[in-house]
């Protein structure tokens, strides 16, 4: 094993293909996903999850940025990659050489364009309602379709939306949203195109929509297993499965007495005789500092509550009784049937699942399992893998 730390993040492989096969028996009309892959694969790991899931089926993916494309074209991804982001223009020949796919939406940056030697290939986005990116003005539509049609090395391939609130039971501006993003279709196809390729799902998107008409559903947050809202959990057609789980081992026990205090600011006084265990995670793995207040642990299959103030490194929790040093601490998944949930952790730190596997920061390794086997390591820290 290619880390020497005692924290690591375990991936289960395994539960992304099935969440990934239930998502794509759940489309219908021919839709297919488009595993969306960017910041590292929501903290999964960008490459392996990437590879794993055109082993299993995916032929496209999305990231947001250039660099995170060519990361995936040098680890030797070959499907087609959608950038869903903004890149310079002054870029976009470098994207022409990796054969990857660039979202377009102003007119100025397609002006922009330096000549390309290889053909570039664009997909327009427009803007139904989310109003962070995209076109959101018919002549600023007719305007960009015009100047790629004068342009022969550009592929207009594409035409996509993004939902602002498909994960809200209860929402007008999805379908103020589907309709807008209709005339934007009917517009290009007055204008002489027709996409080849049109997608507008997110998670939420693609599991309440099925049947929407498209080509491609972009789905990030369920392809790792996480429902994209608490609402949506009442109406999941499948079980997802979390793939994500965060270990660590005691890297010291001890006793502390009535009165002793733990950690930067003594904020942690003892009552009686404890049992303190050291973990080896910190602020700066990305284990939120605030998380100290209600956080629990598990070890030995006992909820151990953090005490005293999350430190850079380390942590301290309450043990029930004395174990033995490198014994497993679970932050994130299972022990003996109770389970500390990604959810549990957004929930206690007042945000969203999305966030908490993004923030375990490069400095934790990640292993990946396959039929509970390790596949594979990697460790930022040593570049290795
Ligand atoms: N497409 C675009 C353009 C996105 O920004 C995202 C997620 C997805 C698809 C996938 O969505 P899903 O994970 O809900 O399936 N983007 C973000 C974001 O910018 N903040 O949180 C999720």
């Amino acid at each position: 094993m290619q880390f020497y730390r005692d924290t690591w993040v375990e991936v289960n492989l395994d539960y992304i293909k099935e969440n990934y096969v239930n998502i794509q028996n759940h489309l219908q009309g021919g839709t297919k996903v488009m595993a969306i892959v960017k910041a590292n694969g929501y903290g999964h790991g960008a490459q392996q999850v990437a590879k794993h899931v055109v082993e299993s089926g995916v032929d496209y993916l999305g990231v947001a940025l250039l660099d995170e494309a060519i990361a995936l074209r040098s680890y030797g991804i070959e499907v087609p990659i959608l950038v869903l982001g903004w890149v310079a223009p002054e870029y976009a020949s470098k994207a022409a050489r990796y054969g990857i796919t660039l979202t377009v939406f102003q007119n100025e940056w397609l002006q922009a364009l330096e000549e390309t030697s290889q053909p570039l290939t664009l997909h327009l986005k427009f803007d139904t309602g989310m109003n962070r990116l995209g076109i959101n003005d018919e002549n600023e539509a007719k305007l960009i379709i015009n100047t790629i049609k004068q342009n022969p090395s550009l592929k207009l391939e594409g035409a996509f939306s993004h939902f602002a609130t498909a994960d809200e039971l209860d929402s007008e501006l999805v379908n103020q949203q589907m309709s807008r993003f209709s005339n934007y279709l009917s517009l290009m196809k007055k204008e002489g195109i027709t996409p080849e390729i049109v997608h507008f799902g997110n998670s939420a998107g693609a599991i309440r929509f099925p049947e929407y008409e498209q080509q491609y559903v972009r789905v990030g947050i369920s392809l790792y297993g996480l429902s994209p809202s608490e609402e949506m959990k009442e109406v999941l057609p499948f079980s997802l499965k979390q793939a994500f789980s965060l270990h660590s081992r005691l890297t010291h026990v001890k006793q502390i007495g009535p009165g002793d205090t733990v950690s930067y600011g003594a904020t942690y006084e003892a009552s009686e005789k404890e049992w303190i265990g050291t973990v080896p995670i910190g602020y700066a793995d990305g284990w939120p500092r605030r998380y100290a207040d209600k956080g629990h642990v598990l070890v030995e299959g006992h909820y151990c509550k953090i005490v005293g103030r999350i430190c850079m490194d380390q942590l301290l929790i309450r043990l029930p009784y004395k174990v033995d040093v490198g014994t497993k601490a679970t932050l994130v998944g299972e022990q003996k049937g109770l389970e500390i949930t990604v959810d549990d952790i957004a929930m206690q730190n007042d945000t969203i699942n999305y966030e908490i596997p993004c923030l375990i920061s490069s400095r934790v390794p990640r292993i990946y399992k396959k039929n509970n086997v390790i596949i594979e390591t990697m460790n930022q820290i040593l570049n290795n893998s």
